[in-house]
């Protein structure tokens, strides 16, 4: 296994949350970790699991796979493996792995002294599904308004979750969530153009630097954020994406249960228009 000259210099121990040295080494190019077992015997378990769910359904056709959470009847309490217990175990798997691999850029982060930037960030994308499959079905008092684990059967139960409120464009959490998600395809849009742009230059000439980056947009809009800056920018932008996501199905039930339209009816009843 070929190694980088530099690669001694970051293959450093410690920095591990848990077990001191136990799994502190690495195989070929990864490290292992304690959370790096954890994180394969979760997606080992998780994904046998869900062959075993496709193996009893009625089709291997990979769009129609469909392993659902149990009956709203079962409410909270654990039910019988093929009535929704197989989807309760996968998701606890799912949650198992999330979390391991999270933890698992912790102790990286720690042991390269970094920032936590990395581990935060996933851990808002644990948080959005945490909330579909969690927080929303607990508050709502069952497993099955969780969404089920198949390919066309989630993105029915979107749709299906959308149209009970109506028109889901109204979820005023929703609004923001889409606003970031654009904005952020915005703002990566305009920073791989502009990196491209400085990093190929037409033939004979050299690469360009920051100067002319920050030089482009003073010239285009007055105005750069500089290059520490449009990563902050990008990544808050994502973050807020995932957060909002979140926001919008948690109160979609738990704290509204109208048509997201009628919602907006505090604007219509405002004071000012009598
Ligand atoms: C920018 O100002 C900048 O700094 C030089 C970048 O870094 C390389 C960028 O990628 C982008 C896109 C900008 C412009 C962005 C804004 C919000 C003015």
């Amino acid at each position: 296994m070929a190694m980088l000259s530099f690669e001694h210099k970051y293959r450093v121990r410690g920095g591990t949350l848990i077990g001191g040295d136990l799994f502190d080494f690495w195989v070929g190019p990864f490290w292992v970790g304690f959370f790096g077992v954890t994180t394969m015997f979760f997606t080992v378990l998780g994904t046998l699991l869900i062959l075993w769910g496709a193996a009893l359904g009625p089709t291997w056709n990979v769009w129609r796979i469909n392993i659902a959470p149990p009956d709203l009847s079962y409410g909270l309490t654990f039910a019988p493996l093929q009535q929704g217990g197989l989807w309760q175990l996968i998701t606890i798997c799912a949650l198992g792995a999330f979390c391991s691999w999270a933890l698992r850029q912790v102790e990286i982060a720690r042991k390269l002294g970094m920032g936590m930037h990395i581990p935060f960030a996933f851990s808002v994308a644990i948080f959005a599904y945490f909330s579909l499959e969690v927080i929303r079905p607990v508050l709502m008092g069952a497993w099955g308004y969780g969404f089920p684990y198949g390919i066309m059967s989630h993105l029915d139960w979107v749709s299906n979750t959308g149209y009970q409120y109506l028109h889901f464009h109204y979820n005023p959490a929703h609004m923001l969530a889409v606003t970031f998600f654009f904005t952020t395809t915005l703002a990566l849009g305009l920073h791989a153009s502009l990196i491209l742009s400085a990093a190929n230059p037409r033939a004979g000439e050299t690469v360009k630097t920051v100067e002319h980056e920050n030089a482009f947009f003073r010239d285009l809009i007055g105005y750069s954020i500089g290059t520490l800056g449009i990563h902050r920018l990008g990544l808050f932008l994502a973050l807020s994406a995932g957060f909002w996501s979140a926001v919008c199905i948690i109160i979609s039930g738990p704290f509204w249960t109208r048509g997201w339209p009628e919602w907006w009816s505090w604007w219509l009843n405002l004071p000012i228009w009598t």
